[in-house]
């Protein structure tokens, strides 16, 4: 378990991960306003407040390795591919989109990457991509992102059955925001994540660190595990800055403010305000011209499955 940096001064990043930080936060909150404008095609639900999840993970993840991913996939998918045209163009329904804009903001496949908006639905599907590459490609893994609110899908419960019984390389990863939509995680959840990952045998890690570089090395060595054939549940005790979707949040003010005291955001711009300052505009700027050059393109056509 790693403990909470509270108080303590957040490590410095190298300049590629607080880059990969940024775009996912710029990229989310321009999603909000061009949904606001009714730029884009179908719902939204960003990652604001979670970005640092994906961002440690990514050294710890390889190309061969399947990412599952869920409803509040963006910075899921800009960590893998740092693919901002993409991805806004699958959002806007614009050339070039991912999944030639049929998917949306929840629905992307590409290569070994694949989300869902169904909760829950991604995990039978990652425990059985565990068992084929358990046979086929020793040495890899499927790694799923659920939500709190995901552990009342009874889906979720039937993989882990059998990613225990079965040995597989799963790696479950739990953003435990402490909401689902408008449900407080105190209201819907009897007992623990890790009770429940116990109850199958299967080893649970929580992370409070919103540190990347600390999350990185605590992890490493179990997700490394997994690659053996130990399932692991890495729960991730996060915050949701942002509304669950657009427009919908009806927390209290002080729980959102709670939420952005701890935000990695400000802590890394007081920690490190020279290296923050200097690419915090840049990124914005590129975000900026991602929305532009992808605004003005012609609509997407659906030519056939996806990659
Ligand atoms: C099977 C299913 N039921 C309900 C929904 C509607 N829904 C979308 S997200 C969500 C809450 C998810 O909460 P959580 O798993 O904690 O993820 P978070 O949104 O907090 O990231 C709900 C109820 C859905 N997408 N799929
Ligand atoms: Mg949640």
């Amino acid at each position: 378990m790693t403990e909470t940096l509270d108080g303590l001064r957040l490590s410095p990043l190298a300049d590629d991960d607080l880059e990969l930080l940024l775009l996912v936060r710029h990229f989310e909150l321009k999603l909000l306003e061009l949904y606001g404008r009714g730029d884009l095609n179908g719902t939204t639900h960003t990652c604001l407040g979670q970005e640092y999840v994906p961002v440690a993970l990514r050294p710890l993840l390889g190309p061969a390795d399947h990412v599952f991913s869920n409803h509040r996939g963006h910075g899921h998918y800009l960590s893998r591919f740092r693919d901002p045209h993409g991805l806004l163009a699958e959002i806007m329904g614009r050339e070039g989109a991912v999944c030639g804009g049929v998917g949306g903001s929840q629905h992307i496949h590409r290569d070994r990457y694949m989300s869902t908006g169904v909760q829950g639905e991604s995990m039978p599907v990652a425990a059985g991509v565990a068992l084929h590459l358990k046979r086929a490609e020793p040495g890899t893994l499927a790694c799923v992102h659920i939500g709190d609110g995901t552990w009342g899908e009874g889906a979720v419960y039937e993989a882990l059955n059998l990613a225990a019984l079965w040995r597989l390389p799963l790696l479950v990863v739990v953003e435990n925001n402490g909401i689902a939509q408008s449900t407080p995680t105190t209201s819907q959840m009897a007992g623990t994540v890790a009770g429940r990952a116990a109850a199958f045998g299967i080893p649970h890690r929580l992370v409070v660190s919103i540190d990347v570089n600390e999350i990185r090395f605590s992890l490493e060595r179990e997700i490394a595990r997994v690659r053996e054939g130990q399932p692991l549940v890495v729960e991730f005790v996060t915050h949701r800055l942002g509304p669950h979707s657009k427009g919908d949040d009806i927390r209290p003010a002080e729980a959102v403010r709670a939420a952005r005291d701890g935000d990695w955001y400000t802590r890394y711009a007081h920690d490190h305000p020279e290296q923050f300052h200097r690419l915090d505009g840049v990124v914005q700027a590129e975000v900026e011209a991602v929305a532009d050059e992808v605004a003005a393109r012609p609509l997407s056509r659906w030519e056939g499955p996806c990659a």
